[in-house]
């Protein structure tokens, strides 16, 4: 059997601050905000809060720029506020864990601008700075030819001091050189053990397989000849110290009981993430794979569009159950964060006849996944994404507008170019889980703030029918049914959390329906059903299963013989498997 940790069975919620809720009416979410809805993310059933970056930070890529670890960005709250919430979420038997964005600081903070004021600057190391290439006119070249994660190339020149530094970010953004010992002591301290102390359970931890570059920092492969940067990441995830970084940073977290999810893009090969995640290696606790919510986007290159099927969903989904099996590893269980579009919108259908039943169905298959789930603040209450009808001007992530603008600049702002453009943001942008959480349906600003207020981002015009007011309490709303999963999750924590992955996949299924199985120590057994599709599916509970009782329906009706579209089912019992 599996080793129970607190980590392994609690129910993670993701709070993007800036647009959860706002306490004062500035239109920006905020740290008291957070606290006001406690008692809600409670009652939902959430055992860990996740907060994504709330410490100083110019915000240029949305407080994933930190400019001073151990400081709060003011319109969020105060150091004060931020130890209040740490309590308030204690007092409820709750647990929080911060976001650790250390591959980079922001430019604006102490260490870069020591680093950069000088190249005999103690702090020079601290950071990754190279000196200019020349081509044969004399013509001055980055370092290398990488391109960053926002479409520009991954070095900016510094002429101070006549010298590049790397960002495999925003310019804003630079790189931290984890090969500086000193470098990492203080990254270390400022930012792990100053939270650690101060009662904080653990850390997502952000771009974690990007410490360690290449050292040579060698060249990309040219994919487009015509473009000026390539991309990179092969050169720059799981480099060659990776692993030993990461032992080290388990060596600071030690003494505390925490939990650890590491964000592991761009990482295709299942042994490197294997060590990761392995117990006995001392790294990581769990990391967050990107198989499923890549769908539908090239890793690196996230607007080209990179067809997929149901079919290859449900095979993304179930990869890493089947992969953990047998091992000392675990693993997470998500489809949103601030990085990504809304699973019903990718998944399943938002269309107003479907999106309900397509939220229920999501959230029986999540909850009775093995691994950590997580749920993303609206995705308990069916939230999509934003509409087509929204322009640019509304898009506030710095992703969105750097490809918009590349693709402005590189057609020279040709409207067919453009206008895929804003269709490939309308379905894989990063500002569809960045608008204001939905508490109000009659609202403007949909309770997210008040009225009077001028919200941040652009509220959705869905918050009138989508929104907790119109959901808490009615016994068939998106929300209410998330409570009874969390509810039955943990009522079956032997099978749904620690249980036995059954692959039940045969060859004779439809590939819209999705079926696995679970098994509990004690020999009981789950089958989880779902109909990923807006058409009706025959289908029968296989013959080994007769004795099986309805656990979960997502429909009013269930029928024999059938799965109505969106329809999802869990049954139980012990009868015995063939090929089971
Ligand atoms: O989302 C992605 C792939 O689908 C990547 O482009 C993403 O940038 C990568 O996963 C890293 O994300 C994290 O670090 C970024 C920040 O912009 C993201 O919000 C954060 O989740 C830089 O700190
Ligand atoms: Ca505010």
């Amino acid at each position: 059997g599996r080793e129970h940790k607190w980590w392994k069975e609690g129910v993670v919620y993701q709070i993007y601050p800036a647009s959860f809720k706002d306490s004062n009416d500035d239109g920006i979410g905020d740290i008291p905000g957070i606290i006001s809805q406690l008692d809600y993310l409670q009652d939902l059933g959430i055992d860990i809060v996740w907060v994504s970056p709330h410490y100083k930070s110019p915000q240029v890529d949305m407080g994933y720029d930190i400019s001073d670890y151990q400081d709060i960005h003011e319109p969020y709250g105060t150091l004060e506020d931020c130890e209040e919430l740490i309590k308030a979420v204690h007092d409820r038997g709750m647990r929080i864990i911060f976001d650790l964005v250390i591959n980079h600081t922001s430019d604006q903070h102490a260490w870069f601008q020591e680093s950069r004021s000088s190249k005999n600057s103690p702090k020079r190391d601290w950071y990754i700075w190279r000196p200019a290439k020349y081509d044969e006119n004399g013509k001055r070249l980055p370092p290398n030819n990488w391109r960053s994660n926002f479409s520009k190339p991954a070095w900016t020149w510094d002429a101070q001091t006549q010298e590049y530094y790397l960002h495999v970010f925003a310019p804003e953004q630079p790189d931290l050189n984890w090969d500086n010992e000193e470098c990492r002591k203080a990254i270390y301290e400022t930012s792990m053990r100053f939270w650690l102390e101060k009662g904080v359970d653990g850390f997502r931890i952000d771009t974690v397989n990007m410490y360690s570059k290449v050292p040579t920092l060698p060249d990309a492969p040219i994919k487009d000849p015509t473009a000026e940067s390539q991309l990179a990441q092969v050169h720059y995830c799981n480099g060659p110290r990776m692993h030993e970084f990461l032992s080290e940073m388990h060596q600071v977290l030690e003494p505390y009981d925490t939990m650890t999810v590491g964000e592991c893009a761009f990482t295709f090969d299942s042994n490197i993430v294997m060590e990761y995640i392995s117990a006995a290696k001392k790294q990581l606790d769990m990391v967050f794979h990107f198989d499923v919510v890549d769908l539908g986007q090239t890793p690196g290159s996230r607007y080209e569009h990179r067809p997929y099927t149901i079919k290859d969903f449900k095979y993304e989904l179930l990869k890493w159950q089947s992969l953990i099996e047998g091992t000392d590893a675990w693993t997470t269980v998500f489809l949103e964060n601030h990085d990504q579009g809304r699973s019903i919108s990718r998944f399943a259908s938002d269309l107003p006849e479907f999106r309900e039943s397509s939220a229920k169905l999501l959230s029986v298959v999540l909850a009775t996944l093995t691994g950590t789930i997580f749920i993303y603040q609206g995705q308990e209450i069916g939230m999509i994404n934003i509409p087509a009808t929204w322009p640019i001007e509304d898009y506030k992530d710095i992703k969105a507008i750097s490809h918009y603008n590349r693709i402005k600049q590189r057609t020279n702002g040709n409207p067919e170019a453009l206008a895929e453009a804003m269709r490939s943001l309308q379905i894989v942008g990063r500002d569809h889980s960045r608008v204001p959480m939905q508490w109000e349906g009659t609202s403007k600003n949909a309770g997210f703030c008040s009225d009077a207020a001028t919200p941040w981002m652009r509220v959705l015009e869905s918050h009138e029918e989508i929104n907790v007011e119109n959901q808490l309490g009615r016994k068939d709303s998106v929300l209410e049914f998330w409570k009874k999963m969390i509810k039955t999750r943990k009522n079956y924590k032997d099978l749904f959390v620690y249980g036995t992955f059954k692959q039940l996949e045969e060859n004779n299924i439809d590939d819209k329906v999705l079926v696995f199985g679970k098994e509990d120590s004690q020999g009981q057994r789950s089958l989880t059903v779902a109909n990923i599709s807006t058409e009706e599916k025959s289908w029968t509970l296989p013959d080994w299963a007769r004795g099986y009782k309805l656990l979960i329906q997502s429909t009013e009706d269930v029928h024999d013989g059938h799965l109505l579209p969106f329809e999802a089912r869990v049954y139980i019992g012990r009868g015995v498997a063939n090929g089971y």
